[in-house]
Formats: structure tokens, C-alpha cells, sequence
């Protein structure tokens, strides 16, 4: 019987997770941290995207055996000088606070004729307390007036893609992991696994 490779994802971000693991499908057996209570907290410290997504994956993997993949995202708006960026958890105020942080977006982009943004996305895998390699994807867009969709997490109400008219929140899951900064990254963080690590 075939036993597929587990992945351990240093995230306790349920939508992460969905997306990710809906991206690998039965691939990989994909967990997340919160399968182990035993693993702290890792404080976000880093000022950009890769120093973060280092102190998950390594933090992570210090802890526990096997393949840890840190995901470290957020949006940059080209009228707030990249802000939310590495702060985009948090930009309302409040870790975590989708609705504050889209009504922080909102306020901050109220005058602004300037709707250029982006997602960007870093992961970096990690094994034995050691990392191995790291990634990076983008997905081009710009930010609307006002939310529209239901779907997905974090500022996608507000995303529209590039080659799109609705927002990732409206597209749903499945058009979004074909073409998020995430699903980006994904495809070469599959790559390298297929090709280095694991037996075929
Ligand atoms: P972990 O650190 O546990 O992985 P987190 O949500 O705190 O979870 P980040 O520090 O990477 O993750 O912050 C990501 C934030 O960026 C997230 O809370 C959203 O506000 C935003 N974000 C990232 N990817 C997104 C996406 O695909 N759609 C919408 N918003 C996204």
C-alpha cells in the first residue's frame, strides 16, 4: 500500500491550510500545528516576508521529524508604499481580525485613485532544524471600494486578479488556487520535493 510523504504545514491558519492541502490533493498527507499542541508559539519578529516564514519553518522543525513548510503572506498596496505587507495580520490592530484589517484597507485607500496591489507569498521548507530551500509567488491586482464574495479568507473581498472582474472572495477556492501568490509558490515548493527529496 502506498503511504503518501506528510507534510507539516508551521501554520495555525485553517484557510492556509484548506488551500494548501486542496492544492497537493492525495499527494502528501498534510498536517498543520494544530495537530500538535505541544508546539509553541513562534513570535513573528522578521521584517520581511522570508525572515518569517524562516522562523516558523525552523522553529517548527526543531520540534518535530519530517518535511515543515512555513507559508509567510500578505498584501502590498502600491499607494501605501506596500503597506499592509508583512503587517497585514494585523493591520486593523487586532491579530487575526479580517474585518478590521479590510476596514483599515478601506479607510487608508478611501482617497486614493491608485488601486495597483499585490499578494505575495514566501515559503520555506525545513528539515531537522535545517533549511532546505525557499520560495516565493505574486499575484497581480488591485483593491475595490468595497467588499464583494463570501469565499476564501483575509483581503480577498477586496482582491480582483489581474484577467479577472471579480474578487478572489467571489472566484472561490478553485478558480483562486489556480492562480494565488500560494498556489505560485506551491508549484515550485512541489517541484523541488518531486525532484530532490522524495523517492518517486
Ligand atoms: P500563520 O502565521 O500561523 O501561518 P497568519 O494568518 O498569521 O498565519 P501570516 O503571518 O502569513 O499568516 O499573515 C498573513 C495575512 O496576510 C493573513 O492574515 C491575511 O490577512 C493576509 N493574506 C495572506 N494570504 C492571503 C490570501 O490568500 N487571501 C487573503 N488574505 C491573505
Amino acid at each position: 500500500m502506498h503511504v503518501p510523504p506528510r507534510l507539516i504545514l508551521a501554520t495555525r491558519n485553517a484557510h492556509k491550510t484548506a488551500e494548501i492541502r486542496a492544492m497537493l490533493g492525495d499527494r502528501y498527507e498534510v498536517l498543520d500545528v494544530t495537530a500538535f499542541p505541544e508546539c509553541p508559539h513562534i513570535e513573528e519578529t522578521g521584517t520581511t516576508f522570508l525572515e518569517n516564514a524562516r522562523l516558523k519553518a525552523l522553529g517548527i522543525s526543531r520540534q518535530l521529524d519530517g518535511w515543515v513548510l512555513a507559508d509567510d503572506s500578505g498584501l502590498e498596496v502600491d499607494a501605501l508604499d506596500g503597506a499592509p505587507g508583512v503587517g497585514s495580520s494585523s493591520y486593523g490592530g487586532e491579530e487575526g481580525n479580517n474585518v478590521l484589517n479590510n476596514l483599515c484597507l478601506l479607510v487608508e485607500m478611501a482617497d486614493k485613485a491608485e488601486r495597483r496591489a499585490r499578494f505575495r507569498c514566501t515559503m520555506v521548507l525545513a528539515r531537522d532544524g535545517r533549511e532546505q530551500a525557499n520560495f516565493s509567488g505574486v499575484v497581480e491586482g488591485r483593491i475595490i471600494h468595497a467588499p464583494r464574495g463570501e469565499h476564501g479568507f483575509g483581503y480577498d473581498p477586496l482582491f480582483i486578479p489581474d484577467g479577472y472582474e471579480k474578487t478572489f472572495a467571489e472566484l472561490g477556492e478553485e478558480v483562486k488556487n489556480t492562480l494565488s501568490h500560494r498556489s505560485r509558490a506551491l508549484a515550485k515548493v512541489i517541484d523541488f520535493l518531486t525532484n530532490n527529496c522524495l523517492p518517486k
